[in-house]
Order: structure tokens, then C-alpha cells, then sequence
């Protein structure tokens, strides 16, 4: 047997609510390992995996879980995941797992811990929650914020940059996070290498679920005209304002070398030209999650955005 499957293997599991910083920290953390074998399992909300694409940036491996929340329908792909990763005697020295961001943690967690059967071989060593310092209040009015927040014992402030040390320390006692928990990224190394997660309230509830949040999730061929996709945009998130949580995507714009990433967090909207994404198909791919969202109007709408002679 070897070395790797006696001792256990450790977990981390992040979470945080939709686009509060989950895959940029991950992508923070990995870079701090670059010899260290990490798998990352990444579960997303919408059927088109996005983070993938960013994180297979890295060399870990990866795993993508896009057919459900892992913490409901999917839960048993976990364990077979976590099954094939006994049987092949793989020696990965850490796993780090991706919730949705409207997972309950909970239920991801109990798998790791005793006396569930894997938890002969893994470790739960820390559940981190995300706290989005741009749009923590709106996060907290969603019920499965809540979970997550009572689940995790290890909380990091995203969006924080300009927030001096005073004001992180008014945010954690208005909202009523504990600050001892909270690392930051001079912590990163010491907390990922902790040991075992510690189980802080007796109220983890292995009930709540979360709402079925509409997902919308477009993949089509052709170049955006940029001028013409960032008015539409604006016109969108007007017309749906507060009903979209979360949109990203990886587009082809005219004449650009490289496709782009779009990240949406409410109407916080941005492109993000740093990630060399390895290039698949050329086609492109963009999500929307929220309520009361128009499908057949969004991607005939998104589609009159292609260039011209794309249409
Ligand atoms: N300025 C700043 N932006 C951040 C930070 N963390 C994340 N972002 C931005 O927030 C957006 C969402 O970040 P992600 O890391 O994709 O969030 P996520 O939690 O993985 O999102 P989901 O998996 O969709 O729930 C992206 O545009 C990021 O660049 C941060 O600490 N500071
Ligand atoms: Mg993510």
C-alpha cells in the first residue's frame, strides 16, 4: 500500500456564495505549491464548467463536477470520485474541493468525517468561507449563505484590498464573524497545512438546501463585436436589476488573439485579459444564474452582438 493511502489524505473544502472569490483563492493557494500534487475537484452551478477552464491553467490535476450541486443530487460522483482515488492508490499529498457557492458545506463535510466511511482515508482539514466585502449584505439576504457561514471554521475577506486593518476588524463585528478566524494571505501556508477541521457549532444542519436559482447556460460559435456586447450588457443588467447573482463566460471577441473571461458578481461586471486559457473548441460559452430570466430573449439578444459577418 502506498505511502499516501495509510496516511490520510487531507481536504479542504471552499466555499462562499456565488463569485465571492472561491476559484481566485484557490488559484492564489495553488501557486504557492507548485511541487505539491493537488487535486482540485470543482463543482459548479452552472452546467458549463467556466472555472475549470481557468484553474486547468495550472498544471494539478482536476476534476469537474458540472451536472448538479455537489452537496445534493451529485454527492455520490463525489464519492465515487473519492472511491476510484482509494482504489488506484493515488498519491495526491491534498484535495481541495469547490462547492457551489449555494452549497451547504455540511453536507459535504460529514462525508470526511467519522464514521463515515472515507473518513478512514481523507481528513477534513479546514472548511473555508469566502466573505465578499463588495457584496457581503446581499449574500447574507440569501438562506444558504447562512449554512455556509456556520459551517466553515476559517473565514477570508475578499474585495478587501482597500479596507485598512481597522476597517476589516468593523466589518467582522458589524456582521458577527468572528475575527480570530479570519486569515488573510500572509496566513494562506499555515492554514492550509493545518491539520483537522474544527467542528465550532452545534447547529450544522445537514437539512438545508438551498433555492433552485435559474441557470441559464449558452454555448455558440462567432466573434463579439466588444462595442455591441458591452451596451447590451448594460442594457441587461438594467433591465434585470438584482435578478442576475452571477454571469461568467470565456468569449471570442473580433480580431482578439485569445479568448477573454467575463466575470459578473450582481452588476459588478468586468474582463479579465490575464488568463491564458488553453484553447478547446472556439466556441463560445456564458452562464447566468438568478430568477425570472428570459432565456430565448437573452441568447437572441446575445447573439445580435456577434461581428457583422458572424451572424
Ligand atoms: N478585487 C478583487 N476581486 C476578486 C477577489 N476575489 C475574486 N475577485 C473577482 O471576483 C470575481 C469572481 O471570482 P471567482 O474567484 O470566480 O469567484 P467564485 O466564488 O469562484 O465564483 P463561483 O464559483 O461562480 O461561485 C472575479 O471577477 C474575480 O476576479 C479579490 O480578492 N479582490
Ligand atoms: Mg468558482
Amino acid at each position: 500500500m502506498s505511502k499516501s493511502i495509510m496516511k490520510k489524505v487531507p481536504i479542504t473544502v471552499f466555499t462562499g456564495h456565488l463569485g465571492s472569490g472561491k476559484t481566485t483563492l484557490i488559484q492564489k493557494l495553488l501557486a504557492l505549491y507548485p511541487d505539491k500534487k493537488v487535486l482540485v475537484i470543482e463543482n459548479e452551478f452552472g452546467e458549463i464548467g467556466i472555472d475549470g477552464e481557468i484553474l486547468s491553467q495550472n498544471d494539478n490535476a482536476l476534476v469537474e463536477l458540472n451536472s448538479g450541486c455537489v452537496c445534493c443530487n451529485i454527492q455520490s460522483d463525489l464519492e465515487l470520485i473519492l472511491e476510484k482515488f482509494i482504489a488506484d492508490k493515488s498519491d495526491f499529498d491534498h484535495i481541495i474541493i469547490e462547492a457551489t457557492g449555494v452549497a451547504n458545506p455540511a453536507k459535504i463535510a460529514r462525508q470526511f468525517l467519522s464514521p463515515h466511511y472515507l473518513s478512514g482515508f481523507f481528513e477534513l482539514n479546514s472548511i473555508i468561507c469566502l466573505l465578499d466585502a463588495l457584496h457581503f449584505d446581499k449574500h447574507r439576504s440569501m438562506p444558504e449563505f447562512e449554512l455556509q457561514l456556520l459551517t466553515s471554521d476559517t473565514y477570508y475577506i475578499s474585495k478587501a484590498e482597500d479596507l485598512s486593518k481597522e476597517e476589516r476588524g468593523s466589518f467582522c463585528e458589524k456582521n458577527g464573524v468572528n475575527e480570530e478566524r479570519v486569515i488573510d494571505d500572509q496566513d494562506l501556508k499555515i492554514w492550509f497545512e493545518k491539520k483537522s477541521f474544527e467542528n465550532l457549532s452545534d447547529n450544522i444542519s445537514l437539512k438545508g438546501g438551498h433555492h433552485h436559482y435559474q441557470k441559464l447556460a449558452f454555448e455558440f460559435e462567432g466573434e463579439f463585436d466588444p462595442f455591441t456586447l458591452e451596451n447590451y450588457l448594460n442594457v441587461l443588467f438594467m433591465q434585470y436589476m438584482g435578478s442576475i447573482f452571477r454571469s461568467k463566460g470565456v468569449l471570442y471577441f473580433r480580431k482578439a488573439p485569445h479568448p477573454v473571461v467575463f466575470q459578473g458578481v450582481f452588476d459588478s461586471l468586468s474582463f479579465d485579459e490575464s488568463q491564458k486559457l488553453k484553447e478547446k473548441t472556439k466556441r463560445n460559452r456564458i452562464i447566468f444564474i438568478g430568477k425570472d430570466l428570459n432565456e430565448e430573449k437573452i441568447e437572441a439578444s446575445l447573439k445580435n452582438c456577434l461581428a457583422e459577418e458572424e451572424k
